[in-house]
């Protein structure tokens, strides 16, 4: 008795056991085996499964089902053609299945890409039906299906409907055709196209999944600065076997293309919109690409912008270039994501207004299959900064998020940094453009100016490593991103708790304290970086660490220093009346508010105002003592982080549990870092001494001036 009971509590270690060693690459679909009472529980409402196959995507969606119960419940659930059992679940459409049309279930609001999950009697049974209009719609039922059991949450009385909020949910991939990524901080591309079109890799299926789960329907496949190789004939048939690999999974390829293409690869002397032979070269090409990818997305175009060639080079607009490449591809269904991230190097004015100043006048200029893609903030997807002024400023045009998955200014892959409250800040915004309620979340999902066509898009932080993300918690914010592009009224913090149950653990014990540790990993970023509203303190060009005293940069508004504006008197950007003026991009009662030292909310002050440093905060301290107690804060609360996850060593995988408090420790590192060395050169010119009470920086400041960086990640080759 004793062998056999010894025999079993080993063979229950074996099956709860992963496969091979956690590395991440399972990402938040990794299906193991659930506790026997969850099991227990959730076997009988899974006795049989009725799916179709006779499209790709009833296979995979049948495929995922069965995976996906399988692992969660540790035996296969049996394929049946019909509701033979309580129990059954039973996933389509009412085209692809009888059963479901005879439920004549109310789908007609859920759109193409809604799903219905409901508990419901058929043929005298209790089952499970999920439901969509279409077969995309089923599959996104399904893994919102299997999130409820990876979850843990009830399933026996179902009702759940949802749809998605925003038309176009889009990974932008900083992606060149040599295999590097521009802020790539997870390997080299994970698009071999020296090997494509006939190596389609198993990981492309796997992507595809990953994204399915979470609702992305688009992928851009190519870095927004690229040359127009892309477009010639040898590669467009790689990012139509890229397709065919992704069609089942709902998501349509886009490419970023250069405005000068008809010139590189056309033989044209003008990529002038206005210029008919353009016009017609950029018609065949469209033509072209629809013949290969009938399903294609559509351009992003990065134009006037940082080098790139666009529509000004010919005196023309951005409204002229982006409308001549929407009407190529509006007979195929195609969009242009044209984007607003624009700015010259006009030193004397203030880089944050030139969007605003380019775009409004062209509001209603552009035609129907056009979006236009801005940047959460005026700067760069800073650790803060306010949302973009053109939210709730074109009424008459399709305007797109874009957010940064990628940590290019948030500690790269190893400070675990949670993004999720940063995209909730900015959507929950209130642009009060049409009155009280006008968030920045209406803009995009189109219900504030009546837009059908919407967009969220995503730059994303996917590479080879294994982890895919460059850290396990790097994938949250792949998660999130995806989350918030299908609803962006969701809660930051419920998306984390989601995904933290997902991807580690079901442990009360583990979720709660790391759930809390993520919702507040981006606020002491902010603190060890840029606190009170200072930004693009960071080392030149790379981004990486501190340097706030840099001024090397060729164009002025690439360096720190025309950023923070420190000087003997006061630090920050006077963007008041008396000022910058950007206060008045805004909505007359919010630029009434920012333009009012007294109303700005402190977490932007700097970003505002020019201000003493014996300027009075609302604490009753100095502007100087506030910002060196945030500094400290900052660090603080990594110290808090690390001890968070030391207390939790045992509750998850070694791999996974190891490389997090290794990466803990590079953070804290670098958040002290990061403080000593803002503080060493704020007090540098500020003159003032430390606030009593606070440590001293652990060196000089010369020597923070004298790091150098040569081989950063996402930057050097490039
Ligand atoms: C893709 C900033 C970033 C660049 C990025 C650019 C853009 O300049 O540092 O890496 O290039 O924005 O979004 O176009």
């Amino acid at each position: 008795m004793c062998w056999l009971a010894t025999l079993l509590v080993f063979a229950a270690a074996l099956c709860a056991a992963p496969a091979h060693a956690e590395d991440g690459y399972d990402l938040w679909l990794r299906y193991r085996l659930l506790a026997p009472a969850q099991v227990q529980h959730y076997r009988p409402h899974a006795a049989e499964l009725v799916a179709g196959d006779a499209t790709p995507t009833q296979t995979v969606t049948r495929d995922e089902l069965q995976r996906g119960l399988s692992g969660l419940l540790g035996s296969a659930i049996p394929l049946a053609s019909t509701v033979t059992h309580d129990g059954a679940i039973v996933v389509g459409t009412p085209a692809s299945s009888s059963l479901i049309a005879g439920l004549k279930l109310d789908l007609q609001d859920l759109g193409d890409d809604g799903y219905l999950i409901r508990s419901v009697v058929a043929n005298g049974h209790a089952i499970t039906v999920i439901a969509g209009r279409n077969d995309i719609g089923a599959l996104y039922g399904a893994f919102q299906f299997l999130r409820l059991l990876q979850t843990t949450q009830p399933i026996d009385r179902l009702d759940l409907r949802d749809a998605p909020h925003i038309k176009l949910r889009v990974l932008d991939h900083w992606d060149y055709l040599n295999g590097q990524v521009e802020r790539g901080y997870a390997g080299a591309s994970i698009w071999d196209w020296w090997k494509l079109p006939d190596w389609r890799a198993p990981r492309y299926t796997d992507y595809a999944r990953a994204n399915a789960s979470i609702g992305i329907n688009g992928t851009v496949l190519n870095h927004v600065s690229s040359g127009a190789t892309i477009l010639t004939h040898d590669y467009l048939q790689k990012a139509a076997a890229l397709a065919g690999v992704f069609r089942a999974y709902g998501i349509r390829v886009y490419l970023s293309v250069r405005f000068s293409a008809p010139i590189e690869i056309g033989g044209l002397k003008t990529a002038d919109p206005l210029n008919p032979q353009v016009q017609a070269w950029w018609h065949a090409k469209a033509d072209e690409i629809y013949a290969l990818i009938p399903d294609f997305g559509g351009f992003l175009v990065k134009a006037d912008s940082e080098g790139q060639p666009g529509p000004k080079d010919y005196g023309r607009t951005h409204a002229d270039g982006a409308n001549m490449l929407a009407d190529a591809l509006a007979a195929h269904g195609g969009v242009v994501m044209w984007r607003s991230f624009v700015y010259a190097d006009k030193p004397d004015d203030d880089r944050a207004k030139q969007a605003y100043q380019e775009f409004k006048p062209l509001d209603g200029r552009f035609h129907a299959n056009v979006l236009l893609q801005s940047k959460n903030g005026p700067v760069d997807f800073q650790p803060r900064e306010p949302f973009h002024p053109l939210f709730g400023a074109m009424p008459h045009t399709p305007l797109m998020m874009e957010f940064e998955i990628t940590k290019e200014y948030l500690g790269f892959a190893t400070h675990p940094v949670y993004l999720g409250p940063l995209y909730e800040e900015v959507l929950a915004a209130d642009t009060l453009a049409h009155g009280k309620g006008s968030t920045v979340a209406k803009v995009i999902d189109g219900s504030l100016d009546h837009h059908a066509l919407t967009g969220m898009a995503g730059d994303a932080n996917i590479g080879t490593d294994r982890n895919w993300s460059g850290s396990d918690f790097n994938q949250a914010n792949w998660y999130v991103f995806g989350r918030l592009a299908w609803n962006p009224t969701l809660s930051s913090r419920d998306i984390a708790e989601e995904w933290v149950r997902m991807t580690f653990s079901n442990n009360p014990a583990f979720v709660k304290p790391v759930v809390a540790m993520m919702m507040g990993s981006r606020e002491a970023a902010v603190d060890y970086m840029t606190p009170l509203g200072l930004l693009h303190l960071m080392g030149p060009g790379h981004h990486y660490g501190p340097a706030p005293w840099d001024a090397s940069e060729a164009e002025a508004d690439w360096r720190p220093v025309y950023y923070h504006r420190a000087d003997r008197q006061g630090i920050g950007f006077d963007r008041s009346r008396s000022g910058s003026d950007a206060v008045d991009q805004y909505a007359p009662s919010l630029a009434a508010q920012f333009n009012d030292v007294q109303q700005t909310p402190e977490q932007f002050l700097l970003y505002f105002h020019h201000l003493p440093w014996n300027y009075r905060m609302r604490s009753g301290r100095t502007l100087w003592y506030e910002l060196v107690a945030h500094y400290t804060q900052g660090v603080e609360d990594v110290q808090q982080m690390r001890d968070t996850w030391q207390h939790l060593d045992g509750y998850i995988d070694a791999e996974r549990y190891r490389q997090v408090a290794a990466f803990l420790t590079i953070q804290q590192r670098e958040a002290q870092w990061w403080r000593d060395a803002c503080i060493a050169y704020f007090q540098s010119v500020s003159g003032l001494p430390l606030p009593p009470g606070f440590a001293p920086p652990q060196h000089p400041l010369a020597y923070y001036q004298s790091l150098s960086f040569p081989y950063v990640p996402g930057f050097s080759s490039w």
